[in-house]
């Protein structure tokens, strides 16, 4: 029998559409809904096609976080060793999601929890309907943040802000996650899905390499000194200036009409 559909995947006019496909456990995560994300997040690496990805999900809320029937006391809970889990099932799709160097928007609706927080917040924009909330739920189990929270946090709002989301677990709404600078954009829920794929077209026709190029530079700007910045920009910037998209936004500029970038 094969596994079930746990991941939706399409691609259309550049864009691939990633969809969580677990709304009755509100798309809670298992060992087979990471791998398969997994899978659909390393063909948005290998298409060209891809030039920018939507991750959203089916029901009523984005994401629940680790599912935690794996932990069911009733069906003989023993302490797991949750560090193995997470090196297998989370760590590898965060790091997909961070060197993917192609956008990714997620579109958040309903309730994003624990590591489905975590997940939301490592794409490259969060656009969340104004009803959704975000709740960092793992210290109310006694765990710590993980799928990058504690890295994505204190880099979005500051250390005082992200010390108090983690600890004290509280929802917080979509519209003050807007408001502190978690994520990019609320709007309204029925537009959501519209809202995503427009942005989401809008990046597939923009210079693709240039895109994924001042991903990897943002990616290291928080660690680095300035020199060592200063230093990787020259390297991506040169990059940056071997591709057709750069020659065809300069051509475009002179004979004064829009660029057509193909992403190369
Ligand atoms: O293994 C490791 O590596 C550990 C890693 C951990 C990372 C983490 O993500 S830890 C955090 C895990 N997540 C949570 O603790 C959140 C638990 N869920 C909730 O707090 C609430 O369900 C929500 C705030 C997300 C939503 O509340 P509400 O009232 O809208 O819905 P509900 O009625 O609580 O849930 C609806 C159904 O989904 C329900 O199932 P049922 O009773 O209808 O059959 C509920 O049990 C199920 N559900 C919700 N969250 C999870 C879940 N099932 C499994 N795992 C969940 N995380």
């Amino acid at each position: 029998m094969s596994s079930p559909e746990l991941i939706k995947f399409e691609i259309e006019e550049g864009v691939a559409a990633v969809g969580l496909n677990r709304p009755e456990k509100l798309n809670s995560i298992t060992t087979d809904l990471s791998s398969q994300l997994l899978g659909a997040l390393s063909k948005c690496k290998e298409e060209d096609a891809v030039r920018a990805v939507i991750l959203y999900s089916e029901g009523r809320a984005f994401c629940a976080g680790q599912d935690l029937g794996e932990f069911n006391p009733a069906q003989g809970f023993a302490l797991p060793n949750i560090g193995e889990t997470i090196e297998r099932i989370y760590n590898p799709v965060v790091r997909a999601i961070r060197t993917l160097e192609k956008p990714v928007v997620c579109a958040v609706q309903g309730v994003a929890a624990g590591a489905g927080a975590s997940l939301a917040l490592v794409c490259d924009f969060v656009i969340a309907a104004n009803d959704a909330s975000f709740v960092q739920a793992f210290s109310r189990i006694g765990l710590i943040p993980d799928c990058g929270g504690t890295f994505m946090l204190p880099r979005l709002v500051g250390l005082a802000r992200a010390t108090a989301l983690t600890m004290l677990g509280e929802k917080l709404s979509a519209v003050e996650a807007q408001q502190i600078g978690l994520i990019y954009k609320t709007c309204e829920p029925g537009a959501l899905q519209a809202e995503a794929r427009q942005l989401a077209l809008r990046l597939a026709a923009m210079p693709t390499r240039g895109l994924g190029l001042t991903k990897k530079a943002l990616n290291q700007s928080l660690s680095h000194t300035l020199d060592q910045q200063l230093t990787l920009e020259r390297e991506l910037q040169h990059q940056a200036g071997q591709t057709a998209d750069f020659a065809e936004g300069i051509k475009a500029f002179f004979e004064k009409r829009s660029p057509i970038f193909k992403g190369n």
